[in-house]
């Protein structure tokens, strides 16, 4: 057999290896590798086969030469196919190993979450109100001057119209922030028709911070208005709602003051809830802590949204949600409620 011969037939029996070897169609990259080292490798079989050029005739060089550039051309195209086919096998199972099942149940959620200290107060002291009769009323935090003011008898010079105390919407347009939620009172007065319970709790704004006071805090006012609505009344409201806020029966005092809305005017002070009137930190040694003011409605807020005042009588009172809040929760400053620290907020309950 002549050495040309002898190359055709290692040709097809290289051929017929290299079909076998790959005809299983899932190689991995790896095995695809390996059969490249077998086939092209530097002691590979193709290889091989181009060392044994050497001892083909002179005239057969040619012939022998491109058929086994031809085997060697095919087997990498073959390989090249596979190992494409092979990478892109190894992607579809990786993500096939990562797919996500939408439908599985989610794991049971650590935290339930807390209620902010004010929000808690806020339904605490709603709720008790609610139960003495009163409707929850709500309305603008932007309102006119005369809803904050004018209809409260508030002079045109009063001093808490200046400046320094109240946000002026626009160039100090008769458009403000209010200072209080007496505003919603009005409103609602002027919607409603006596016998009247109205509570009215929101957000209030003063142009006011430092450890003490802050730019913006909760207000809860309130009012009756009926006739023969007296002092005694007004009192009895207000020991009522401090028994539901603080638990336990704590006196509380007046101590005469003046608001222009009201007439008498007072603030009550509440026993103190740390010493109950022994005198400590809490209450500066005065056993009373200060609450909020009172009064009888005053003829002139009556006359603004139109209320007869030779029939009805009635009383308004108001108290900053913060500092109920503050006492009783033990919290030592007012800022702490305005932070959003997750570690402060966590540690109160889900509901009252
Ligand atoms: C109308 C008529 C009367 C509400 C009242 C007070 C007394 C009072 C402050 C205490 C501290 C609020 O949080 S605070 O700044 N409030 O002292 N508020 S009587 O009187 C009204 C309200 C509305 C129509």
């Amino acid at each position: 057999m002549s050495k040309l011969n002898e190359c055709v037939q290692r040709i097809e029996e290289i051929k017929v290896a290299f079909h076998e070897d790959t005809a299983n169609a899932s190689l991995n990259s790896r095995a695809v590798e390996e059969l490249k080292v077998k086939y092209l490798g530097r002691k590979g079989l193709v290889t091989a086969l181009m060392e044994t050029l050497k001892e083909v005739s002179k005239e057969d060089k040619p012939a022998a030469g491109k058929i086994i550039n031809e085997l060697r051309k095919g087997i990498e195209e073959k390989l090249e196919t596979l190992r494409a086919a092979a990478e892109e096998g190894a992607l579809d199972e990786s993500l096939a190993a990562q797919r996500l099942d939408v439908t599985l149940p989610v794991a049971a959620m650590q935290s339930k979450g807390s209620l902010h200290p004010v929000t808690l107060m806020r339904r605490i002291i709603l709720d008790a109100f609610r139960s003495l009769g009163f409707t929850v009323y709500d309305g603008p935090e932007i309102d006119l001057d005369f809803y904050n003011f004018g209809a409260l008898n508030f002079k045109d010079d009063h001093p808490a119209r200046d400046m320094q105390d109240t946000f002026f919407i626009g160039d100090r347009s008769k458009t403000i922030l209010r200072t209080h939620t007496s505003n919603i009172q009005i409103h609602a007065m002027m919607h409603e028709r006596p016998p009247l319970r109205v509570v009215a709790p929101g957000r209030t704004y003063r142009c006011d911070s430092d450890i003490t006071h802050t730019p913006m805090f909760h207000q809860v006012e309130g009012f009756i208005v009926d006739e023969n609505i007296d002092m005694g009344d007004m009192k009895g409201v207000i020991d009522q709602l401090l028994k539901a806020v603080f638990g336990q029966d704590l006196s509380t005092r007046l101590r005469p003051s003046f608001f222009p809305f009201v007439e008498p005017g007072a603030e009550f002070d509440l026993q103190c809830v740390s010493c109950r009137g022994k005198g400590c930190r809490i209450c500066k040694n005065t056993g009373w802590l200060e609450l909020g003011g009172l009064g009888m409605i005053h003829p002139n807020v009556f006359e603004a949204v139109g209320y007869d005042s030779e029939i009805y009588t009635g009383f308004a009172f108001g108290f900053g949600l913060d500092r109920i809040a503050m006492l009783r929760y033990g919290l030592s400053d007012l800022r702490q409620l305005f932070e959003g620290n997750q570690q402060f907020l966590g540690q109160f309950p889900t509901h009252p």
